[in-house]
């Protein structure tokens, strides 16, 4: 007889490199971790996160977008086999594609999006470049649930870093970058055991409405 696995299933979804995914899978293997990742999609074919899901032996498909008529096609097909894995909580981690409010809809409340800026600072691309263009002195990461608003919806928590005097956009998102990765696994941990909830377009922590987004990773 197997004992039941009780721990959340996660899909996460890649575009790219997937570092935020390797630290999800490396978090996962330890041994008290309360998720799993069961699968994992790309919109982009031949990516780097696709070998690294493979090299951890978690499933992995690719939907690319380019396949579809529209964005409503494509996200019909995507909701179709994200669901086919049977998420608890469906992660972005580097995803680019826009989703539509219909997909965004079917998977409230139980879908999360990690951006590079200290939201709601610097929403949409290019975060790095225009927050050296705009000369701030911090700059970050945040964890955010998903709503339709692009990058609008309710923050969770964020990591902050410093902007040094001779950053360019590669060093300052390479620094920003290496924060994210103690910043998500940190987060799907709380959702997993359900500390965490997005009520009444709030993020309720512990049962109790949050002010503002917690600060990661003391
Ligand atoms: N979808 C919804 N509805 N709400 C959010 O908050 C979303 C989302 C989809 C992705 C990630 C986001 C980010 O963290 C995200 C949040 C892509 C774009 C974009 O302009 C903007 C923001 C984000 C992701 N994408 C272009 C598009 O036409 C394509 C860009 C490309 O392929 O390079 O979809 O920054
Ligand atoms: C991360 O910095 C993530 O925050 C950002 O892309 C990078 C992906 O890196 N996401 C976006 O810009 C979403 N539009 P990764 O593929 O190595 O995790």
């Amino acid at each position: 007889m197997s004992a039941t696995d009780d721990r959340l299933r996660v899909v996460v979804l890649i575009s790219g490199g997937g570092t935020n995914l390797q630290a999800l899978l490396d978090r996962a293997d330890s041994p008290a971790s309360p998720f799993r990742v069961c699968g994992v999609v790309s919109n982009r074919p031949g990516v780097r996160g696709l070998e690294r899901a493979e090299r951890h032996g978690v499933p992995s498909r690719v939907l690319d977008h380019v396949d579809f008529e529209d964005r409503a096609t494509f996200d019909t097909a995507l909701a179709e086999l994200v669901d086919s894995f049977d998420p608890g909580l469906v992660v972005l981690a580097g995803f680019m594609r826009i989703l539509t409010a219909g997909f965004v809809e079917h998977f409230a409340g139980r879908m999360v999006n990690i951006h590079p800026s200290l939201l709601p600072e610097f929403q949409g691309l290019h975060t790095h470049r225009r927050a050296l263009e705009a000369g701030v002195g911090e700059h970050g990461a945040s964890v955010h649930f998903v709503t339709a608003e692009l990058d609008g919806g309710p923050v969770i928590a964020q990591v902050r870093v410093p902007v040094l005097a001779n950053d360019d956009e590669d060093v300052l998102a390479a620094r920003v970058l290496a924060e994210e990765h103690r910043l998500l696994p940190q987060v799907v941990c709380w959702f997993a055991e359900q500390r965490l909830e997005l009520r009444d377009d709030r993020v309720w922590f512990d049962g109790k409405p949050l002010d503002g987004p917690m600060r990661c990773c003391d």
